[in-house]
């Protein structure tokens, strides 16, 4: 990051010390006795960044462009921070099959993302305790709003298809063995309308994401109760979850609860908070601007 601090309003150095600040914790984060302390050293300073980027007063494209950059230089150095974190965790848990990592092939792995044998646990708040009675709603901008109960999305048995995930903090489970049934079947059950073009899937307890129904339609994409031949774990969103591996991890939004057809692209959970709209692994879509 260039530092002109020629040009720099009141405010605004303070901003860059601590994002250095934070840099040069993170750096030597690796050798620390406790890096993961060290990691949440770095975390903090780079809140106090987000918390000058607040107060900042905002007269000016140059005051805007300033904010908006370095709001994003945060959001990205916390996604690193978690990256980090979650890699010295990332083991295959009991009974679970350890995903290849040893691939050379470039085509299967994308930019900047490192493979992880095991499956790491992410979400935000809790996962539900009381799965009774499990159902999917798909509502919104559709002929019949349909209340699907877990079994009734398991008759049939659905189908597998094994596809790629990656998570926008760095790593990637190659080979995943999803059963479950198509979204776009479920959207085709309900009858999309003709100005339905996006779609809010929502997740226990208040998490979502969104997505165009083109993308929703896509081959791979299930709404899925069995990964790699076992039942759904509950901490990798069980019993149902939804599956999108052309896109980052956050859109693949466990304990699946409702798909709501919308006339517009409107943001979801992470979206809201600075995540990129469309979220192409491939195009490196992190966060919003990329
Ligand atoms: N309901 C819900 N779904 C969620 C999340 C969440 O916080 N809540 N996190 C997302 C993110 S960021 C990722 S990478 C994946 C992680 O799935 P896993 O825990 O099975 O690895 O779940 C996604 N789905
Ligand atoms: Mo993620």
């Amino acid at each position: 990051m260039s530092v002109d601090t020629g040009h720099d309003r009141p405010g605004h150095a303070e901003v860059r010390r601590l994002v250095v600040r934070a840099d040069e914790i993170a750096k030597a984060a690796p050798a620390a006795t406790d890096p993961a302390r060290a990691r949440d050293r770095a975390r903090g300073v780079l809140d106090q960044a987000r918390q000058r980027l607040d107060e900042l007063p905002v007269t000016d494209q140059q005051d805007r462009t300033f904010v908006d950059t370095f709001a994003t230089q945060v959001s990205r150095r916390m996604l690193d921070l978690d990256g980090a974190d979650l890699a010295a965790t990332a083991r295959p848990s009991a009974g679970m099959r350890r995903a290849p990592t040893d691939v050379s092939d470039p085509v299967r792995v994308p930019p900047n993302q490192h493979l992880t044998p095991g499956f790491p646990v992410l979400h935000v708040e809790a996962p539900p305790t009381d799965t009774a009675g499990w159902s999917v709603t798909v509502s919104g901008r559709v002929h019949d709003r349909l209340v699907f109960a877990l079994d009734e999305l398991r008759d049939g048995g659905g189908l597998t298809a094994t596809s790629d995930f990656h998570c926008v903090t760095g790593w990637s489970r190659l080979d995943n063995d999803w059963t479950g049934l198509p979204a776009t079947d479920l959207l085709d059950r309900a009858g999309v309308r003709p100005e339905g073009s996006h779609v809010l899937a929502y997740g226990h307890p208040a998490y979502s994401a969104n997505m165009s129904v083109q993308a929703l339609r896509a081959p791979g994409v299930l709404v899925a109760w069995a990964h790699d031949g076992r039942p759904l774990d509950v901490a990798h969103g069980g019993p149902v979850r939804l599956v999108v591996p052309q896109r980052y991890g956050w859109k693949s939004v466990k304990w699946l609860t409702e798909l709501r057809v919308v006339d517009r692209d409107v943001p979801g959970y992470w979206e809201e908070r600075g995540y990129h709209m469309h979220a192409d692994p491939w195009a490196e879509q992190r966060l919003a601007g990329d």
